[in-house]
């Protein structure tokens, strides 16, 4: 009989452990979020009075829990990338079919709204800077042939007379279509020269909190 208690009470200690390891481990994951670079990102969701955090910074897109801003200022492809990572993101990145609808959805939308404004295209972040025709997304993943958006003979590399370096063209950005939903509109792609001033399309992860 008492073997019997002492082993339901060594059982009982035995769970207890588990649970105190795993509570340990749980501090530290969370401690380990909470010291992140990330974090002071995170609280410029939150009303530092209130706690109440919204999943995207004002004027950012929620779209596939991730947040997406189109700037309204013009930029090198490599200044636009610097303010997209000092936001805690990056260029964004077109995945699949649904990015690139939203992506290029986005641009259409702000051409719509700022007719008086000359808007060319936005970067995105993709590029071959380093062997010409291997494009590469800033999250290091090299562009899948079945997920590839390009405009008419694009990318075309193209090098006019004025670029005495020969540098070619070896970033992409997305061309707002005449029109949405209608055939091919969402062929947006163009390749153009880096040093080019563009808008450009951010992204972050949206805060979900859990
Ligand atoms: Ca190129
Ligand atoms: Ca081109």
């Amino acid at each position: 009989m008492a073997s019997a208690e002492n082993k339901s009470l060594r059982k009982l200690l035995d769970n207890e452990q588990r649970a105190t390891t795993e509570l340990a481990a749980t501090n530290q994951r969370q401690h380990s979020i909470l010291s992140s670079n990330r974090l002071s990102f995170l609280w410029r969701l939150c009303n530092n009075d209130t706690l109440q955090c919204s999943r995207c910074l004002p004027g950012w897109a929620e779209h596939d829990s991730r947040c997406f801003f189109l700037s309204s200022v013009p930029q090198k492809w490599e200044v636009a990338r610097r303010a997209c990572l000092d936001v805690g993101g990056d260029l964004a990145v077109v995945s699949n079919e649904a990015d690139q609808a939203f992506l290029t959805n986005m641009t259409f939308q702000y051409v719509q709204q700022h007719p008086q404004e000359h808007f060319h295209s936005a970067w995105i972040g993709l590029q071959d800077m380093v062997k010409e025709g291997a494009h590469f997304w800033v999250n290091g993943v090299r562009l899948h042939s079945n997920v590839t958006y390009w405009r008419p003979q694009e990318p075309n590399n193209a090098i006019p007379s004025w670029d005495t370096d020969n540098a070619g063209q070896d970033c992409v950005t997305i061309v707002p279509p005449d029109q949405i939903e209608t055939e091919n509109w969402l062929n947006s792609w163009d390749d153009i020269i880096c040093w080019g001033e563009r808008h450009f399309l951010c992204e972050t992860m949206a805060l979900i909190l859990v």
